[in-house]
């Protein structure tokens, strides 16, 4: 067959709304994620505009503004929207505020986005005693009337700061206060899904008039296009990332609180963003912000240098089919390794014998068979060194023809360049092997499925002794229907993490994170999974995540689900704090059996092995890219058939994916073009 090379998935989905880029740049500016700092737009480089003075109180800063000249206190929407004159349908608005005591039917206008030559109020905040109101003006919906949300029993004089999170999206509208309990409020008028600003101005603290002037302080006033924030900034225990709501917070880690007073006024103790034109970055501006507002760009002290947080070099554009992999039979585990000095391997872990798994060396830009190595319903490869050894392990599901069960170890002979055999440890129904270093000793770890028909079965630690130069039993850790270890560390800490997926009866059950402490691994964590098949570790910047790809939800004591296989696989996070594991997202997956991380540039991706989605194997498998506050979101979508496993891997040429496929013999290595 000479198809054509397929282009998979040749335009980049901006993801916002899950469909692609039509119309050229301006629908994709128009999703721009980033956060509009209105506050900071009033404030001219050059120093404070008329009307405004800066007070500080309780340790922390906020303008006062002055009635004199309500339009010194407004610029022009073109400013902030300089690519896109729409107002984002979805959005929220942070404000961190102090009031003073409001008589009571007295209104005062927090801001204003005004028409210039109407006295119209196209979106507007407005405080009076006790409530908060939300105004907007809708023209296809309530014939050119605004439309005004009201929160009641905001109550905000209490002479202290606040910081305000209302999240809009359509009819609804949720404001959050310190994050307590959000108040939410739907109304029957949506909000505008085409909002033009096109000769609109925003107005600080007035709507371009002296009377219902804001008379309190005012030390925030974000906005940030896209979905709810609340989430995002109230579940984290980091104020710091939670406030700012951008990707750049993410890079430092949690500054323990000090106490609740923390949690109440997070900017008094972890606001650190300077405006205005270019802050020193000495040690002391460690970890604080700097908000270029002409470029809109965010920049992090890393202790001498400003770092760029908005800006990617380069950029994944989209994804090619390079190469079809006919593999030996249907390949359930691929591992890419380079051999120092030789090259660029792939191996495939093959159903049938013969002939086995195979190996294929990268040659001329293409990966070429090597070696068949005989295994016998082989699952996965694990590539190793110990010193200059290198080895690379099988993990063997089924017994060989004369009814032995064992994995193997191979060694790298040098003098043959092939792979031979070196040690058979015996397993049952293996279907992983990790290999990890622990204060200079090097262990390996299997993971046992089942024994016959039983699925609740010891897998086992191994650790290397150099004066026999062979694995010997270390420790052993009772699984379930096991399918994958994951090793990890953190700072001095080692961490096992396994993923269970079936117990006899179930496959919601616990899987659970070991850590190394006195020379064994204890349990740290146990994570309720849904036949969980592969953890995945990750680090973006100083934050730990963890994901778990769950294939399956079958529980014989319950009903039968509409679809077992159609349900959610979630990245956790390491909450330093806490010193656990928490729920960070979740993203619906199709019997998923993989997560791999790679990244591009300054960006960062998961792609997820949807396998089968309850009627075909023929199902999407997702690249995700991590977009800060929002977390992972799709932005390219692969065919893929049955898929198993992913891998990453770059040459010089460039980088790629592979895939292997659980029910056809052909592998694929796509190419990730970026610009
Ligand atoms: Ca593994
Ligand atoms: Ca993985
Ligand atoms: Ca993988």
């Amino acid at each position: 067959m000479s198809a054509p090379l397929l282009v998979w998935a040749v335009l980049l989905h901006w993801a916002a709304h899950g469909s692609l880029v039509q119309g050229g740049k301006t629908w994709q500016h128009c999703t721009d994620l980033r956060p509009l700092d209105i506050l900071s737009e009033v404030v001219p480089a050059s120093g404070l505009a008329r009307g405004m003075r800066v007070f500080q109180v309780q340790g922390v800063r906020g303008f006062q503004l002055t009635a004199s000249r309500p339009r010194a206190l407004g610029f022009p929407a073109s400013r902030l929207f300089i690519h896109c004159d729409r107002f984002p349908e979805e959005f929220s608005i942070i404000v961190t505020l102090r009031v003073l005591n409001v008589p009571a039917k007295r209104n005062e206008y927090l801001f204003t986005l005004m028409a210039e030559e109407s006295h119209s109020v196209l979106v507007g905040l407005r405080y009076s005693p006790n409530k908060l109101h939300f105004l907007f003006w809708s023209q296809e919906h309530s014939n050119g009337w605004q439309t005004r949300v009201t929160f009641r029993n905001v109550s905000l004089s209490d002479n202290q700061w606040h910081t305000l999170i209302l999240a809009v999206s359509g009819q609804s509208f949720s404001l959050t206060v310190d994050c307590n309990v959000p108040n939410d409020v739907v109304v029957e008028t949506p909000f505008p899904t085409s909002l033009s600003v096109k000769r609109a101005s925003f107005y600080l603290g007035n709507r371009r008039r002296r009377k219902g002037l804001f008379t309190g302080l005012l030390r925030q006033l974000v906005l940030l296009p896209g979905a709810d924030a609340t989430p995002r900034i109230c579940t984290s225990m980091n104020f710091k990332v939670a406030t700012l709501s951008v990707p750049a917070v993410l890079q430092d880690l949690p500054a323990k609180p000090a106490s609740n007073e923390v949690l109440k006024y997070p900017y008094e103790t972890d606001m650190k963003v300077t405006l205005g034109s270019r802050p020193p970055c000495t040690k002391h501006e460690k970890a604080h912000f700097w908000f270029n507002a002409s470029q809109r760009g965010l920049y992090l002290c890393n202790g001498s240098t400003w770092i760029s947080m908005l800006e990617v070099k380069q950029r994944l554009d989209y994804v090619e089919e390079y190469q079809n992999l006919v593999t030996n039979s249907e390949t359930m585990g691929i591992e890419v390794f380079t051999i120092p000095k030789v090259g660029l391997f792939a191996a495939t872990a093959n159903r049938y014998t013969p002939p086995g798994s195979a190996i294929y060396k990268w040659t001329d830009g293409k990966f070429v068979p090597y070696q068949n190595i005989p295994t016998y319903q082989a699952q996965s490869w694990k590539y190793f060194t110990i010193g200059k050894k290198i080895f690379l392990a099988v993990a063997n599901f089924e017994q060989n023809d004369r009814g032995q069960e064992y994995s193997v170890i191979y060694k790298w002979s040098r003098r043959k360049e092939k792979f031979v055999t070196y040690q058979r440890i015996t397993t049952h129904s293996a279907r992983d092997w990790e290999a990890f270093v622990i204060e200079g000793e090097a262990f390996l770890a299997v993971v046992n499925h089942r024994e016959g028909n039983n699925h609740n079965i010891d897998s086992v630690i191994y650790r290397w002794n150099p004066r026999t130069g062979q694995f010997e039993t270390n420790q052993t850790i009772p699984t379930s229907g096991a399918y994958d270890w994951e090793f990890f560390t953190i700072g001095p800490y080692s961490f096992l993490a396994v993923a269970n997926t079936f117990n006899g009866t179930s496959t919601k059950i616990y899987s659970h994170i070991y850590i190394w402490l006195n020379g064994s691994f204890q349990l740290f964590q146990s994570i309720l999974t849904f036949g969980a098949a592969d953890w995945e570790v990750f680090h973006i910047g100083d934050r730990v995540f963890l994901a778990v790809a769950n294939s399956h939800s079958y529980d014989s004591r319950t009903p039968v689900p509409s679809n077992f296989y159609a349900i959610n696989s979630s990245i956790y996070e390491l909450n330093i704090t806490a010193q656990m594991f928490v729920k960070f997202q979740d993203l619906l997956t199709y019997s998923a059996l993989d997560w791999e991380f790679f990244s591009v540039g300054d960006d960062y991706f998961l792609v997820v092995a949807n396998s089968f989605d309850g009627f075909t194997f023929s199902v999407n498998s997702i690249i995700y890219r991590w977009q800060g506050y929002e977390g992972f979101v799709a932005v390219h979508h692969l065919p893929t058939v049955g898929c198993r496993d992913w891998e990453a891997f770059n040459t010089s040429e460039g980088s790629y994916l592979l895939y292997s496929s659980a029910k056809e013999p052909l592998s694929k290595v796509l190419k990730l073009k970026t610009t």
